[in-house]
């Protein structure tokens, strides 16, 4: 059991709750974590987890949290509260419904990907607690997961394994069902804040070798974001213009600081006209890499001597391998 037990920030992530809720429902709704390791904090069991889920599902459909907590103590298969619990009375039934009561102790596996969930695909339950805490717009809980992820695992780990599949997901639900824009806003405003404090967080010395654009007209940016906030943390200076660059502003950017490598963002086919590419490398300053990024270009009409970088990783190294060639100090 000890294995399985989880920490409070764990337990928050696998369930998409902010920590503070979770510190919420154990002290004023006695739904804690019951393991007690001698000299730790204690931990969540996957007991005190069913519980919680049950909690979170009434939440989320409007049952009074009080309510809510006395039916998740009391659900099948799950640990009587703690002592010291504030609320002991007896679950009465009121605002729950039936439907409600049945969904919340049903497997939560019967629900992923199907009625109005987020599919992430093979992605784990980090990933299913950040495109529930998407559902609810709950940014709080979104910012607290990526922040945490980043921080174990990196930029280029968290972009790939967490954050592709829940924008992915995002975006297929919304493809299917015309719906879920707000959950796509608001979602993307946290990656994208989150992205930025990462990027912060490791402010780098050297010259700014590498520009990022996105294409004219081209709105989508997190994964240029994403890719500012991996170099950041490999210690590459870039400068990052962002969404929707004309072709003459890109130009003037690139005349006024002659960066080493221009990457250049389209998303969907819209925004790729290969005329941005060839415009670069026509530039007075022309770069030594130009990196055509994202899934709007087509490799059989990039102009000759534009690279494609396929993923995050990829663009990295090639960033990476820029910057190590000019400022060879920079290496180690
Ligand atoms: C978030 C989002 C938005 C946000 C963007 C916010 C922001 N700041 O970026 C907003 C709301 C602005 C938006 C607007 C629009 N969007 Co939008 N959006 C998305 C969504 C959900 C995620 C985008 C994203 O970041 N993807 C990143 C990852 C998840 O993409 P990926 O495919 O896995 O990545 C591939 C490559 O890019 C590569 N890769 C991944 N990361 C990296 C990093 C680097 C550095 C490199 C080199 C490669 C790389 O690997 C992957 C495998 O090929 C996508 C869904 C999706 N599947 O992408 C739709 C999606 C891209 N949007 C779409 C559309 C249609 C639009 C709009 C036209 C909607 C409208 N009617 O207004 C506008 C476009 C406006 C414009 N001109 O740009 C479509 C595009 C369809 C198409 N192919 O043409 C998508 C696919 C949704 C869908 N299924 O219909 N969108």
């Amino acid at each position: 059991m000890a294995d399985e037990a989880l920490s409070a920030g764990a337990a928050a992530r696998r369930l998409g709750v902010a920590v503070t809720t979770l510190r919420t429902w154990h002290q004023r709704y006695g739904l804690g974590p019951s393991e007690h390791v001698p000299g730790h904090h204690r931990r969540y069991t996957p007991a005190d987890l069913a519980r919680l889920e049950i909690m979170r599902r009434l939440t989320v459909d409007g049952v009074a949290p009080a309510e809510a907590a006395r039916w998740a103590r009391q659900a099948p298969g799950t640990v009587p509260p703690e002592p010291g619990a504030r609320l002991r009375r007896q679950p009465q039934l009121g605002a729950a419904t039936v439907a409600q009561r049945a969904a919340a102790v049903a497997p939560r596996a019967a629900r992923d990907g199907g009625g109005t969930a987020i599919p992430v695909g093979r992605a784990g339950p980090v990933a299913r607690g950040l495109a529930r805490a998407a559902m609810r717009l709950d940014s709080v809980a979104i910012g607290e997961t990526i922040a945490q992820a980043i921080a174990t695992d990196g930029v280029v780990a968290t972009w790939d394994g967490l954050l592709r599949p829940v924008l992915a997901g995002i975006g297929e639900r919304h493809a299917a069902t015309a719906a879920l824009i707000e959950v796509e806003h608001l979602a993307s405003r946290c990656v994208s804040e989150a992205l930025a404090a990462a990027a912060r967080s490791h402010p780098t010395a050297g010259p700014a070798r590498i520009l990022l654009s996105c294409a004219d007209e081209e709105q989508h940016t997190l994964p240029l974001e994403a890719l500012g906030a991996a170099l950041a943390e490999t210690g590459v200076g870039y400068r990052m213009l962002g969404a929707r660059v004309p072709v003459a502003a890109l130009l003037e950017a690139v005349n006024r600081t002659g960066p080493a490598a221009v990457v250049l963002w389209s998303h969907t086919p819209a925004t790729a006209d290969p005329d941005q590419l060839a415009a670069l490398l026509a530039a007075p300053r022309r770069p030594l890499l130009v990196l055509a990024a994202g899934p709007g270009w087509q490799a059989d009409t990039l102009p000759t001597g534009v690279v494609r970088p396929v993923d995050l990783t990829e663009a990295v190294s090639l960033a990476v391998a820029v910057r190590d060639s000019l400022d060879p100090s920079t290496i180690g």
